[in-house]
């Protein structure tokens, strides 16, 4: 029987992650990535070594307000040819930096504790927001297989996270998540709409005044 469903709780046992089934498919792991927060971001200068932070254009030419990089054996990209993912940064032409170990590990983690066993992404999509920046009500359609979860990390300071529906006009939820929050996007949530609320000010002592989001894809 899982634990999950004991009604009395066993003093001597492992904490088990707290975890909250809010959506269809989709589960909110508050501060599962707490602990692991400061190495995960050791790994981001030499990321951004193989591929700064840049402002994408939508392709209707537009920039995002977010900065963007990724890891792994692909990433996420924007212009004008389009969303898609791609081996080598379109700015610099070469390979993405490999996704670190910690990172693959912990997303692995917490999709297990969602009940997706086996994730095994390929991109890394790692989002900046300073204070101002939002991110629209949008779908991830990008990637080729709707059955593998999205795993993302919040890092550094609070966001609300709007979350509606299949449809662009169905009601929206405000989640706000903080440092350390970790959600799993499975099942039906795969495809809903969902966008991050404009940034407020504020200081967080590992990324300053800085949200990053580490988005984990299954691309092919
Ligand atoms: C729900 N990023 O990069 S992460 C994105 O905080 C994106 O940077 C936001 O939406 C951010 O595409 C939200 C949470 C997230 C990511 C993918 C999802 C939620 C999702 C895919 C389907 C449903
Ligand atoms: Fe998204």
């Amino acid at each position: 029987m899982p634990r999950h469903d004991d009604a009395t709780p066993d003093l001597f046992a492992e904490p088990l992650p707290d975890r909250e089934h809010f959506a269809p498919g989709a589960w909110l792991l508050r501060g599962f990535a707490r602990d692991a927060a400061p190495g995960l971001l050791d790994s981001l200068p030499s990321i951004l070594a193989a591929a700064p932070w840049r402002r994408a254009l939508t392709p209707g030419g537009k920039p995002f307000s977010v900065e963007m990089t990724n890891c792994g054996t692909r990433g996420w990209v924007s212009d004008a040819a389009g969303y898609r993912y791609t081996t080598h940064d379109p700015l610099g032409g070469t390979g993405w930096a490999t996704m670190p170990a910690d990172w693959l590990k912990l997303a692995g983690e917490a999709a297990q504790t969602a009940g997706y066993e086996r994730f095994r992404p390929d991109a890394c999509l790692i989002n900046r927001y300073a204070p101002g920046a939002s991110m629209g009500l949008h779908q991830d359609r990008d990637e080729l297989d709707f059955s593998a979860p999205i795993v993302s990390v919040s890092l550094g300071v609070p966001a609300v996270f709007l979350f509606g529906g299949a449809r662009r006009s169905d009601h929206r939820i405000r989640i706000p998540l903080t440092h350390g929050d970790v959600v799993v996007w499975g099942g039906p949530s795969r495809l809903f709409f969902h966008g991050i609320a404009t940034i407020k000010d504020g200081q967080h002592p590992l990324t300053a005044g800085c949200r990053i989001n580490l988005t984990f894809r299954k691309s092919l």
